[in-house]
């Protein structure tokens, strides 16, 4: 029988009675023994109370005014307008991301670790993203082994990425090979021989891990084409994804660097439904383009400076601030060095955001990493000094609504403290975090149902006339 067609009682009272080799059988697609339930198992017996959840808030509920938008939010990239469902993380203006409701630090102290390790693992994460529960060290030790069983890439794709010209910059790089990976898609041939909207999800999910497996291939052959001697260290199935990444990248020698990317790749995951690339891998996913093809677009998204290219442009800042500046880093010079950054119409890179009014909680995982492991390193120290200058100058300047910095302001400075000093790879590694927490809601809208979305739109001719203005 197919997972989605069990009801949630008869699932967990199968899964109860299972043996190991039974519930092995029951998932097709697992390829390694297991005493606890698979995520795909999880997932499918919470779905029939999603469902039901759903259809009665529109039933009951459906007719309700929830907000009113005004024509500057019309005008002002539909900011804060209230159109999105988004089951996996919540923004709080003041607060920051809580994920399925918890904080940073919460899921810091309840997501299982690396044997030896102190931060959680992004397995975690997307597990606890897309069911709500947070794992078992077991299920997600199992997670690790499935996306490694995942992770070989197609010959044609490697191929494509070895083609590539060394200075097309390594997002384009990625985003290519994502969009290349459509060849391998179950959803897109099961949809072209003819299925059943129920049976979308599943397809999705598969798509999902297949891709999610991958990645860490696909980033790590990009950084050794364009910096390194392009030669990719195979994935080892006992260890986790972040230990991979790190080791196929060719930093995993230090024990410090693979414990980064564990925070790294859970904490730049999710940041609820309305930045770019989540919008966008929704957007594009409500057409019912597969899981590569969806996330290839908000990967695009990413690219953009005043998205995830913000964490490769704060280094370039730093950089050119120390040679312009040069030994003299006093406040005075810092704060001059901010103000002609203003004056010439350039924004600071890694300050401000569109829904945040005070410091991201992602900054403040990642400096209080940086105090731990790196206290004295004088790239820290800059950030920290900026950190205290920047937010008053950009509130004297008076434009910005957030003059504290974004999780942007702080990751390249752990990176390239490590030897990872190629900025313009870091946003690949956002992009493989991002497709964690997006993806998860991806299969959550294929198997809830969501339509296409078609918001309304007019000229602004339209908008005048209905406005009542004359132009
Ligand atoms: N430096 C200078 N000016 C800034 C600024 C900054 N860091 N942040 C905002 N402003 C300006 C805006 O450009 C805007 O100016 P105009 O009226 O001339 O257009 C004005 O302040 C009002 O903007 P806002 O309402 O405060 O901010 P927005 O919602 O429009 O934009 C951004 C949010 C994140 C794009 C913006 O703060 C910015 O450009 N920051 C710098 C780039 C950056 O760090 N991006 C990463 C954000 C986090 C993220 O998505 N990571 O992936």
């Amino acid at each position: 029988m197919a997972v989605s067609s069990m009801s949630k009682t008869a699932l967990r009272r199968a899964m109860a009675g299972n043996t190991v080799s039974q519930k092995v059988a029951f998932n097709a697609t697992r390829t390694y023994a297991s005493k606890t339930a698979s995520l795909k198992e999880t997932f499918a017996a919470g779905l029939p109370e999603k469902i039901e959840q759903i259809k009665t808030l529109k039933k009951e509920h459906g007719n309700k005014v929830i907000g009113e938008v005004t024509l500057d939010q019309v005008y002002g990239g539909a900011r804060g307008i209230k159109s999105l469902v988004w089951e996996g993380s919540v923004l709080d203006s003041e607060e920051g991301i809580r994920f399925r409701g918890k904080t940073i630090p919460e899921c810091q102290e309840v997501l299982p670790k690396a044997p030896g390790g102190n931060e959680p693992l992004p397995e975690g994460l997307f597990w606890l993203l897309l069911t709500g529960e947070v794992p078992s060290e077991q299920q997600v030790r199992d997670l690790s082994a499935e996306w490694a069983a995942r992770s070989e890439l197609p010959s044609f794709v490697t191929e494509l990425i070895d083609r590539c010209p060394s200075d097309l910059h390594p997002m384009a790089q990625f985003s290519l090979a994502v969009t290349a990976l459509e060849h391998e898609s179950n959803f897109s041939k099961a949809y072209a021989k003819g299925m059943k909207k129920t049976e979308y999800w599943e397809h999705t999910f598969e798509d999902s891990m297949d891709l999610i497996g991958k990645l860490p291939n696909i980033a790590a052959r990009i950084y050794r084409n364009v910096y390194k001697d392009g030669k990719v260290a195979p994935t080892q199935k006992d260890q986790d994804y972040s230990y991979n990444l790190a080791n196929q990248l060719g930093f995993a020698e230090n024990k410090d660097f693979v414990e980064l990317m564990r925070l790294y790749l859970t904490i730049h995951t999710d940041h609820e439904g309305g930045n770019v690339s989540a919008h966008t891998t929704h957007l594009v996913g409500s057409a019912l383009s597969s899981a590569y093809l969806s996330l290839a677009a908000g990967l695009n998204g990413l690219a953009g400076p005043l998205h995830g290219l913000a964490n490769q442009e704060v280094l370039k800042w730093l950089t050119e601030m120390k040679s312009t500046v040069g030994s003299d880093l006093s406040d005075e010079n810092i704060t001059k060095y901010l103000w002609d950054t203003l004056k010439s119409g350039r924004v600071v890179p890694g300050y401000g955001h569109a829904v945040l009014r005070k410091t991201d909680p992602r900054y403040v995982s990642q400096r209080e990493f940086a105090l731990k492991h790196l206290p004295d390193d004088p790239m820290f120290k800059l950030v920290s000094q900026v950190y205290k200058i920047a937010p008053g100058v950009l509130t004297e300047h008076g434009k910005t609504k957030n003059p504290f910095p974004n999780v942007d302001a702080h990751s390249g400075v752990l990176l390239q403290y490590y030897g990872l000093t190629e900025q313009n790879f870091y946003t690949v590694l956002f992009g493989v975090s991002r497709a964690l927490g997006v993806l998860p809601q991806l299969i959550i809208d294929r198997a809830v149902g969501a339509p296409i979305e078609r918001p309304k739109s007019f000229s602004t001719e339209a908008w005048a006339k209905l406005v009542g203005a004359k132009l």
